[in-house]
């Protein structure tokens, strides 16, 4: 498929374009360029939920369970998977009783997974150009899953119009990451598993601990789910609508998406300086340098200047 074929493909809603697209920004070729410079302008429509949450949490239920509730209501939903554990294959999801499976050959649902590469980066552009292709394909509703740590968060925050932190009894920290001011307060907040002891009290905690986060026009609300049961499912999305009408009603959705971007572009930008400096360093220079260092005949910046080939103003 060239390109263009790909584009038609895309705006047409067609799977295997779709899936060629993504491929092909994830490849970061010419081709991959020239097909996200054509999609850009044609999306914006889509609502794109962030899922985050520790690995177990129930991210993967849950957006599982969202897509049954969403397409019950007759909109299209896409989901891009950023999880190392991923359940989702080809469409399906594995293990357990959750089941997609009757959804594989349904058009108004998308499934991707995404290999979160640890090394350099690459996963800003990665999202979002997967985000970007499914919104100019249509989807009312694009979830992207993601393991909620570190450069992962940051991105789900910027890319995602409403996001939804799942816990499950037993995640203390999360509590403790609030109070302490060092995790980003998500919009929707999800307890799952409340089949299992200890939810109450963790909805109870969560709920303190987020009396002492000075208000930004929004409370988060908390929502019990027993998402492998599909309950709670129902009233975790009206939250969502209920967050975005807050957004549209107060006027800040405008600003909420300039910030994202703001972030989001200087992940790219992060992102490509890595890989540029990637190829520049040569493995064999590198060995060398560093056995300077060792030895003590160059200091380390100095050893730095060197590799960017940049000099220091005490040098100039
Ligand atoms: N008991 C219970 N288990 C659940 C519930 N939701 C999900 N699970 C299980 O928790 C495990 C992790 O779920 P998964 O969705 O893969 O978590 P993720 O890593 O956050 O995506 C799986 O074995 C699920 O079946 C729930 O509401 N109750
Ligand atoms: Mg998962």
């Amino acid at each position: 498929m060239t390109p263009e074929q790909v584009v038609e493909g895309v705006l047409a809603g067609r799977r295997r374009a779709i899936g060629r697209a993504i491929t092909m920004a994830e490849s970061r070729g010419n081709d991959g360029r020239a097909v996200m410079r054509a999609l850009h302008p044609r999306g914006g429509h889509a609502l794109r939920i962030g899922i985050t949450g520790s690995p177990g949490a129930g991210k993967s239920t849950l957006s599982a369970a969202l897509v049954r509730h969403l397409r019950a209501a007759g909109r299209t939903v896409a989901i891009v998977s950023v999880d190392p554990t991923s359940p989702f294959t080809n469409g399906a999801v594995l293990g357990d009783r959750i089941r997609l499976v009757d959804h594989f050959l349904d058009d108004g649902v998308f499934i991707r997974s995404m290999a979160s590469r640890g090394h350099l980066g690459g996963l800003a552009e990665a999202t979002g150009d997967a985000l970007a292709i499914l919104d100019a394909a249509g989807f009312d509703v694009v979830i992207v899953e993601t393991v909620g740590a570190g450069q992962n968060e940051v991105e789900v925050q910027a890319l995602a119009h409403t996001v939804v932190l799942v816990l499950m009894p037993g995640s203390g920290d999360a509590i403790q990451a609030i109070k302490a001011g060092v995790m980003e307060i998500p919009d929707v907040i999800v307890i799952n598993k409340c089949d299992r002891p200890g939810a109450d009290i963790l909805a109870g905690e969560v709920e303190s601990a987020l009396t002492l986060v000075p208000p930004d026009g929004w409370v988060p609300s908390v929502i019990l789910t027993q998402a492998l049961e599909g309950q709670g499912v129902e009233e975790a999305w009206a939250a969502v609508e209920r967050h975005q009408e807050n957004l549209r009603q107060s006027g800040r959705a405008d600003e909420r998406a300039r910030d994202g971007m703001r972030r989001h572009l200087t992940s790219l930008a992060l992102e490509r300086l890595a890989r540029d400096l990637a190829e520049r360093i040569d493995d064999a220079r590198l060995d060398a340098l560093a056995d300077q260092v060792v030895g003590r005949q160059v200091d380390p910046a100095t050893a730095v200047d060197s590799i960017l080939g940049t000099t220091t103003s005490e040098e100039a």
